[in-house]
């Protein structure tokens, strides 16, 4: 670690870079090092202000005013660079506007809509992971990982059925696109201009089903809060954020059980713990790993005086592990208490969609706790090289 001796504004100086093979492989030793070197740092490499501590993440997320969205929610800086698509209504906008979009997807996703998602969830579930007990093995990442929110997340939104795999390589888009451009970004961009248009082709109103939650975004183009585009946009929020994310979180649960036989046992004997469970997987191998915002003037954190429209980036994966935080961090411990992990962030901005993603996740988890005995890794896994998200490319499993 060179130039630690020096200092921006105060700032200890890092020559770490979280977008590098050996950080992505095998992050933990690297967010010890951030935590250790201070509340914050500055990135040499990418020129940005960093923090891996709990305190400071949730500082940070608390002040949109100081620390805004609008700037983008990566390392680029939207105010200087022209970012890869049109901005998100929702992730990356700041109030007013942001108070007014997330009003009209919050309605969408009222209790009354989720509750009438649970038995349907939980059919397909139960279908799934008996179809997965009748092979020899799977790959944890495409058929379960992937499948699972491709049908009911996609059946939910209302998307029709033809081309939806279109929307794994439109996550690595988004979401890689929150990293420096790297080849980790030119490789997701591959085939970027047909995935995007059929993404935004689904999200068009005339494409959405009439029973499904997307449609609902344009009772507020009807009311005339958005326009037709702006109800597009809105839809292409849950298309962007709620499949790469559940589809990483599942493969990801189903290798931490099949790891920690003894954390296996306990959600089988009690399927309860489905959802605690989410939780501290969220804490634990969280698979949104960081998230940028911009400084809206100068502003004095732990210490350091930042100036305006500075990046500083948020490790979620590292504050979840902060042991200044918690207790024994790297214990995977599904019946540990997990309140105020930020794996769906926090704030304004905290993840919209926690709540399918909770109904998905619990689903699968209970689905295995009453229908499988063992679950074993049965060849090499594959970790994904990934800008934001932490996941497996392939992991091949066996379910008794
Ligand atoms: C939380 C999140 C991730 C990626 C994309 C979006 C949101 C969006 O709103 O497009």
């Amino acid at each position: 670690m060179a130039g630690m001796d020096a200092t921006i504004s105060g700032a200890p100086v890092m020559d770490l870079d979280p977008f590098s093979e050996e950080y992505i492989l095998n992050p933990y030793p690297y967010h010890a090092q951030l935590r250790d070197a201070g509340q914050l740092v500055f990135l040499e490499k990418w020129n940005a202000y960093a923090t891996g501590r709990y305190a400071e993440v949730r500082a940070i997320l608390e002040d949109p005013a100081t620390f805004c969205s609008g700037g983008g929610v990566g390392l680029a800086n939207f105010h200087k660079e022209k970012p890869w698509r049109p901005p998100s209504m929702l992730l990356e906008t700041d109030p007013p506007e942001h108070t007014r979009n997330r009003a009209v997807i919050s309605r969408a996703l009222s209790p009354a809509a989720l509750r009438a998602l649970r038995s349907k969830f939980e059919e397909e579930a139960v279908a799934l992971v008996g179809r997965l007990l009748q092979q020899d093995s799977f790959d944890a990442v495409k058929d379960l990982g992937e499948a699972f929110p491709l049908k009911v997340f996609a059946d939910a939104i209302g998307i029709r059925p033809e081309g939806r795999q279109n929307l794994i390589p439109y996550g690595d888009m988004v979401f890689n696109a929150m990293g420096p451009r790297n080849a980790l970004y030119a490789k997701a961009m591959e085939n970027g201009e047909d995935v995007a248009n059929w993404v935004w082709d689904a999200c068009q109103r005339r494409n959405l089903s009439p029973d499904g939650l997307g449609i609902r975004i344009f009772d507020a183009v009807d009311d005339g809060i958005l326009t037709d585009e702006e109800g597009a946009k809105v839809v292409r929020s849950f298309l962007s954020a709620g499949i790469d994310t559940t589809a990483n979180s599942l493969a990801t649960a189903v290798y931490c059980f099949a790891t920690h036989p003894d954390q296996w046992q306990a959600l089988r004997a009690k399927p309860d713990l489905a959802r605690p469970a989410f939780e501290e997987l969220l804490r634990f191998e969280s698979p949104f790993q960081t998230f940028f915002r911009t400084t809206t003037r100068e502003v004095e954190l732990a210490g350091v005086t930042i100036p305006a429209e500075e990046k500083i980036m948020m490790s979620l994966g590292s504050a979840n592990r902060d042991p200044r935080q918690w207790s024994d961090p790297d214990r995977f411990d599904i019946t540990r208490s997990t309140i105020g992990h930020v794996g769906f962030g926090m704030g304004i901005h905290g993840c919209v969609g926690q709540m399918i993603a909770r109904l998905e996740v619990e689903m699968i988890l209970r689905a295995l706790a009453t229908q499988v005995s063992s679950i074993e890794v049965v060849g090499e896994p594959r970790q994904r090289l990934h800008n934001t998200l932490r996941g497996f490319e392939y992991l091949p499993m066996r379910l008794r």
